[in-house]
């Protein structure tokens, strides 16, 4: 039997979805067949975004909701189900990251890291699943990070947000399988984006570090994560739950090899 990518008839909410990977996600999955629904916080992006989703012939649903707020979440995510229809896949994109050494680091940022990166995919999770449950069927699709698995100096927050969503990702598996709801999730390794830039800039010592780091010897496309995206929401990823699919180039798979060689 031909394995089933198919999502024409689904619809997926992106959170972050306004630029970078979240971007690039949800433009894959639209051009897969899926009715897209966005969002995002800021509504001079969302109208960029929307033109630029528009440039690919993509209509793209918005809704700025602030992710981290459970009351504005369930209130957004109803109107979503009577304005577009009810969920079918949902990916939890919408993070941010703040890079300060953990000795000077404010326990008050810390706790709006972990707030946007790991509570908010709980509480958008949650509020989605709700429908899921009664439709007995659902993708949920949590955005990691190589900070999921490895540290590094200046990201305790993030990483510590980031290993948690990966816990969080294998607890809902477990949970919501009795649903034939699949939570599964996506590291990506090292991107091309806005959020990557101050640490990509020609020169800098890290942006020839990490092409040092990944034996594909490049940083990611965001177009690199679009099979990944495609897989986990579509009937052919039914039997697999609870994992998480690092796009990495093979930085994981790796110690990293010797300057010049
Ligand atoms: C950093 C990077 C990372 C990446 C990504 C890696 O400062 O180390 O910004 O955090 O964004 O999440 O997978």
């Amino acid at each position: 039997m031909k394995p089933n990518f198919e999502l024409n008839g689904k619809i997926a909410l992106v959170t972050g979805a306004t630029h970078g990977l979240g971007m690039a996600m949800a433009k894959a999955l639209a051009h897969q067949g899926a009715t897209l629904v966005i969002n995002g916080h800021t509504p001079s992006k969302m109208e960029s975004a929307i033109a630029a989703y528009a440039d690919e012939e993509i209509i793209a649903h918005p809704y700025i909701f602030d992710v981290s707020d459970a009351k504005a979440v369930d209130a957004a995510i109803t109107k979503i189900e009577q304005e577009v229809g009810e969920i079918d896949v949902l990916v939890n994109n919408a993070g941010m990251i703040q890079r300060v050494p953990a000795l000077e680091m404010d326990p008050d940022d810390f706790r709006k890291v972990v707030d946007i990166d790991l509570i908010s995919p709980f509480i958008v999770s949650q509020r989605v699943a709700k429908t899921m449950v009664k439709n007995n069927q659902g993708k949920i699709i949590n955005i990691c990070s190589m900070m999921s698995e490895l540290g590094r100096n200046t990201v305790s927050a993030y990483a510590a947000a980031k290993g948690g969503l990966k816990m969080l990702t294998r607890n809902l598996a477990t949970e919501w399988a009795k649903y034939n709801i699949q939570v599964n999730g996506i590291g990506p390794g090292y991107f091309a984006t806005e959020q990557t830039a101050p640490i990509r800039v020609d020169g800098h010592p890290f942006n020839d570090f990490i092409v040092n780091r990944t034996p594909a010897g490049r940083w990611g496309d965001p177009d690199d994560l679009g099979g990944a995206v495609v897989f986990l929401a579509s009937p052919a990823s039914d039997f697999v739950n609870g994992q998480i699919i690092y796009v990495d180039g093979g930085i994981l798979a790796t110690i990293g090899k010797p300057q010049g060689e």
